[in-house]
């Protein structure tokens, strides 16, 4: 069994909604458990600055499933929620992404572990915060450390 942490963003149709069921869809998928599930926090968009505020939230699962296996699954939840992929870090119904798995370290063409841009952003950071405090991101120190700069990043508890 692995322990991972799931991203879930959404900004286009009913984002709550959608978020909401996206935490159900996480908890069927197959030799997974859903073990929490964070609040849901409305922030500011990042990047392209001109699109919808999003609902933003984080879970975590235990799973059997390897990553690229679980990556492909995420994808199909998208998938089965209309995301169609426009552009680049543009308004999606649904964008699932792992952010950690395990202490794993991987880089390739799909996946990279842990997600990137993480440490960078208020809106996975405190989601994932709820989750676990004390969260040790490999290679970057402790998620803690990261919080104060990003802390004027938009972000509120929906
Ligand atoms: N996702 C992005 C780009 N910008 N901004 C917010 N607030 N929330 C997101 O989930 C988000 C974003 C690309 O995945
Ligand atoms: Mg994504
Ligand atoms: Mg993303």
């Amino acid at each position: 069994m692995s322990v991972a942490y799931i991203a879930l963003g959404a900004n286009l149709g009913d984002p709550a909604a959608t978020v909401n069921a996206a935490f159900t869809a996480l908890a069927g998928l197959p030799q997974t458990t859903l073990t929490a599930r964070s609040a849901l926090y409305r922030t500011a968009p990042v990047g392209i600055v001109d699109q919808p505020e999003f609902i933003n939230a984080a879970a975590r699962i235990t799973t059997d499933l390897a990553p690229e296996a679980l990556l492909d699954e995420l994808l199909a939840i998208e998938q089965r929620f209309g995301r169609i992929r426009a552009e680049r870090n543009g308004p999606r119904t649904l964008d699932l992404d792992i952010l950690l798995y395990d202490e794993l370290v991987i880089d390739t063409p799909r996946l990279t572990l842990p997600h990137p841009r993480l440490h960078l952003r208020a809106f996975v950071l405190y989601p994932l915060a709820d989750l676990a405090t004390d969260l040790a991101l490999p290679g970057r120190g402790s998620l803690a450390a990261w919080l104060p700069a990003v802390a004027n990043q938009g972000i509120i508890r929906a």
